[in-house]
């Protein structure tokens, strides 16, 4: 195959990518969000796109089932970024990585005292790395979404989770106490591919690098 196969994912990336892809000559023709197709042809006979979980990504591109895709610096930190090449920050789908408590919660001074708490996230990695350079003694509960239930119900007394708008928290009664990183989506590039297909996948990086310097 001398084409290119590049993954991404519905919703926030998919939608923030579509103009960098533009801007290299890629246009998808069916929409991801109401086909039912997972690999979607582009106008150019030489690329396609597939359509996967935004976890999945970085496992797709490891293994050289995709060529290139898209993915949040969260989801490449939890994946490990083996066999990946990550040249370029696409400045899309910005978000920063917190830790929220409820809004009675006196964080300040549970972290004073030493209490050991029970941190409930999608973030093992993240949140491990986190709270030991901290110097905290945490438990961490693993939960695949919705993690801002967690400390309404009891489950946990802090959670890490993205912030963009501030908005979900507000309406559960949380806050955010502390940012652990900025996040936005970077393009990764299996490594092989990067060599054997270089000639297709060189001019796309450096439309796709010049498409970020403009937004
Ligand atoms: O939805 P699915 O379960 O398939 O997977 P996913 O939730 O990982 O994917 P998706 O498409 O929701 O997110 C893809 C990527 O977008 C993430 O990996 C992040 O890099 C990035 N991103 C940017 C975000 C957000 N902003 C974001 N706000 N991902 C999730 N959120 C969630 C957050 O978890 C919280 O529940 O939105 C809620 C908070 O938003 P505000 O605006 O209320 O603060
Ligand atoms: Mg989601």
């Amino acid at each position: 195959m001398t084409g290119i196969t590049i993954a991404l994912s519905k919703g926030r990336i998919f939608d923030d990518t579509a103009p960098l892809l533009k801007a290299a000559g890629v246009i998808a023709l069916d929409n991801p969000e109401t086909s039912r197709k997972l690999i979607l042809a582009t106008n150019r006979a030489d690329v396609r796109l597939i359509i996967v979980r935004a976890a999945d990504v970085p496992t797709y591109v490891q293994y050289g089932a995709a060529d290139m895709g898209i993915a949040g610096k969260d989801v490449l930190i939890e994946h490990g970024g083996t066999g990946l090449y990550q040249p370029l920050n696409l400045n899309i789908a910005c978000c920063r990585m917190m830790v929220a408590v409820h809004d009675d919660f006196d964080y300040e001074s549970a972290v004073r005292q030493g209490a050991r708490l029970r941190v409930a996230t999608k973030y093992l990695h993240t949140a491990r790395e986190h709270f030991a350079a901290k110097g905290m003694h945490v438990d961490l509960i693993k939960l695949y979404g919705s993690m801002e239930l967690a400390p309404l119900v009891g489950l946990a007394d802090a959670i890490v989770d993205l912030v963009s708008s501030g908005d979900t928290l507000r309406a559960n009664h949380l806050k955010a106490v502390e940012e652990i990183m900025s996040v936005s989506a970077r393009l990764v590039i299996n490594q092989a591919a990067l060599k054997l297909k270089r000639h297709t996948i060189q001019p796309m990086l450096e439309a796709f690098s010049a498409a970020v310097k403009q937004l």
